[in-house]
């Protein structure tokens, strides 16, 4: 069984979620099995694991594509950005910046992202045949988590400037993402399939939520990633062979129309 949920509107951590008018309505609990083809993971520990988070939350997907690449069966629940005020769950579960993904494991949250699939790598390391997320050398993992932090501050941070400034900004926002691309370009290299080698690994997990915002960056910023990132351009593709990757990530189509709407681009 793989449940689907209808994207609606597509949110954006920069974006003011409490602007957005009337909410639709939505699938807020989900039971979301290892792989749409396989059946491992038993009913008790899917019953132990809990993924909160809303459906285009480019953070959330990394914690979502972790368990899906660990094959963790898990109870997902959506949480409405929409909404003013945050559920009673995310508050209670990350009191601290009342925000999604959180990861509930028997009962007890993990928040961050990034600390999510470091935590999934550890718990379910082991449980599949496939090779742990993160590196296991030690500078390589340094590495790894640099370069996803890169993406958390600059990455992200020029794309939220392209799609909320105008003019000289916008222009400059556009340079600086696509200097940024070129550089996670670099760091991927001629030789290796994944920037984990030969397997997806951390970083992948990492970036691969930003490849959905690729459309909208040509569209609306004129940042043509297949032209001026092939190797990247050819990354997203090959990774979009794997069942998890399909499973949780939206379209780029969908993501793109959501963000014109919001910010009112025609
Ligand atoms: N650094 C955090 C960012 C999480 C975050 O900022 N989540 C935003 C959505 S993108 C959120 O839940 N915001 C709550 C709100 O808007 O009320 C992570 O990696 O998980």
């Amino acid at each position: 069984m793989h449940t689907l949920i209808i994207p609606s509107l597509v949110i954006n951590r920069a974006i003011h979620y409490h602007q957005i008018p009337t909410p639709q309505p939505i699938i807020n609990k989900v039971t979301v099995p290892a792989m749409s083809t396989t059946a491992s993971g038993s009913a008790e520990e899917a019953a132990s694991v809990t993924c909160v988070d809303f459906w285009c939350n480019e953070f959330g997907m990394r914690a979502r594509l972790a368990l899906r690449e660990k094959r963790v069966p898990f109870e997902y629940v959506e949480e409405d950005l929409r909404v003013r005020e945050r559920s009673a769950l995310v508050r209670r579960m990350n009191p601290a910046h009342a925000a999604v993904p959180i990861l509930i494991h028997a009962g007890r949250p993990v928040c961050g992202s990034l600390n999510i699939v470091e935590y999934v790598d550890e718990v379910w390391g082991t449980t599949t045949s496939r090779p742990h997320l993160l590196p296991a050398d030690p500078l390589e993992r340094a590495r790894a988590r640099f370069w996803a932090s890169f993406v958390d501050r600059e990455l992200y941070g020029a794309q939220t400037r392209l799609f909320t400034s105008r003019g000289e900004e916008k222009a400059k926002a556009a340079a600086e993402l696509l200097g940024h691309l070129r550089r996670l370009e670099a760091v991927l290299g001629d030789e290796q399939a994944f920037f984990g080698g030969d397997e997806l690994g951390f970083l992948d997990v990492a970036i691969l939520p930003f490849s959905t915002m690729f459309y909208g960056y040509r569209q609306h910023g004129g940042v043509d990633v297949e032209a001026e990132c092939p190797a990247l351009a050819r990354w997203v593709a090959r990774c979009a062979g794997r069942q998890s990757v399909r499973d949780v990530l939206p379209s780029g189509i969908d993501m793109y129309a959501i963000h014109k709407e919001f910010y009112g681009i025609e």
